[in-house]
């Protein structure tokens, strides 16, 4: 089994230590605001030959820790590659990820695989053993999964949902194929989630970008128990994270799932969160991530007042409610993390 270092500011945090200040880290750290990235991109040719060449995906992970001196890395990758893995084609463009044969009958349902992640992404397996050989030590290393709703969604629409009509369908009408769907999925995040902590991930985030599709009923009846499913797989002591976009409305229900975390978006109050989940998983976050097209200064200024918010509440990790922009100016990200350095509570 393994076991945790106690000198990593992060997992500390998980454990709810009290600490001098929070740790942090922020989605899509890694990308195209930094010209390095844009760089290795140009090399690579794109963004699935990036993340396919160990090499480069560990070296775009690696980015923004050297630059900002971030408490985690989290591997350069993408929720959608198990979709992949699982047998569908995956296509990224400048319109963003698609899958031109989406599964929307039994028999598409029953061709999916439930892959090996050591056979089928063992890349995943080498950038991350290459990004904890660069690593400090103090560094935590995330792995994740994008949860089995979220993923769904991609594999029921064939890209990025709008109504997501065709997932109510199945999810209506032809409950048995969607339960035989999000079973699949559940077992392949599980296992995906478990590879990735034997190959050096301290840390685990599942991200449920669009929990936020559903309703209260129906997320607590189709998706949730198929989270619950895909964290219970890992193995005990490995802290492990979720993040819900836009579902204040669910945050009741998201915080019974075993997890120690739950990353919340800046349309939540951390104030109240805190005083309303506190004692199950601490929320964590949550600057909106438009908030850092503002001035450093104004970033600065407004990461020190969130900070008083929490008030050193033990759990707390900041971050972005959602991913850091393109448009992110760097300068903005250093201040983002300079007062975290900053601040005593
Ligand atoms: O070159 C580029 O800039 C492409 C943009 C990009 C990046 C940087 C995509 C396309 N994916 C990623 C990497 C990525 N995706 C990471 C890497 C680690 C990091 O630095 O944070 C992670 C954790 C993800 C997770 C991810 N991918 C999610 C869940 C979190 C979220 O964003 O809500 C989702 C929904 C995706 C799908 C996806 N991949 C890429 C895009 C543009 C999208 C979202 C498109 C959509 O809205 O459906």
């Amino acid at each position: 089994m393994k076991t945790l270092s106690a000198t990593r500011r992060l997992t500390r945090a998980l454990l709810r230590e009290p600490l001098d200040r929070p740790p942090v880290w922020l989605m899509r750290q890694a990308g195209r605001y930094l010209p390095e990235y844009r760089a290795v991109r140009e090399q690579a040719g794109g963004f699935l030959e990036m993340i396919r060449r160990p090499e480069h995906a560990a070296e775009v992970t690696l980015q923004p820790v050297r630059r900002f001196g971030l408490d985690a890395a989290i591997l350069f990758s993408d929720i959608l590659i198990p979709l992949e893995a699982m047998g569908m084609e995956l296509v990224f463009d400048e319109h963003g990820p698609s899958l031109p044969r989406p599964v929307r009958t039994r028999a598409d349902i029953e061709r999916l695989r439930v892959p090996l992640p050591g056979e089928s992404m063992g890349y995943v397996g080498e950038a991350l053993r290459f990004v904890r050989r660069d690593l400090p030590d103090s560094t935590s290393l995330l792995g994740f999964c994008g949860a089995p709703l979220t993923l769904a969604s991609y594999a029921i629409e064939g890209g990025t949902g709008k109504s997501f009509a065709e997932l109510r369908k199945l999810m209506y009408h032809h409950e048995a194929d969607f339960r035989a769907l999000m079973e699949k999925l559940a077992r392949t995040t599980a296992l995906h989630l478990a590879y990735q902590v034997e190959q050096g991930a301290d840390a685990v985030v599942l991200f449920d970008t669009w929990a936020s599709a559903l309703g209260r009923e129906d997320y607590v009846r189709y998706a949730l128990p198929y989270s619950r499913q895909a964290l219970e797989g890992l193995p005990t002591g490995v802290p492990r994270v979720v993040f819900a976009g836009a579902s204040d409305h669910l945050l009741d229900d998201l915080s019974t799932l075993p997890a120690e975390a739950l990353a919340i978006d800046h349309r939540t109050s951390l104030d109240r969160a805190f005083r309303r989940y506190g004692a199950r998983p601490p929320p964590q976050g949550t600057l909106d991530p438009a908030a850092l097209l503002a001035t450093p200064e104004e970033v600065h200024r407004r990461v020190t007042a969130l900070l008083a918010e929490v008030a050193g509440r033990p759990g707390h990790v900041l971050g972005l409610g959602h991913g850091v922009m393109k448009e992110t100016d760097p300068a903005c990200v250093a201040a983002f993390v300079a007062a975290a350095r900053e601040y005593r509570p």
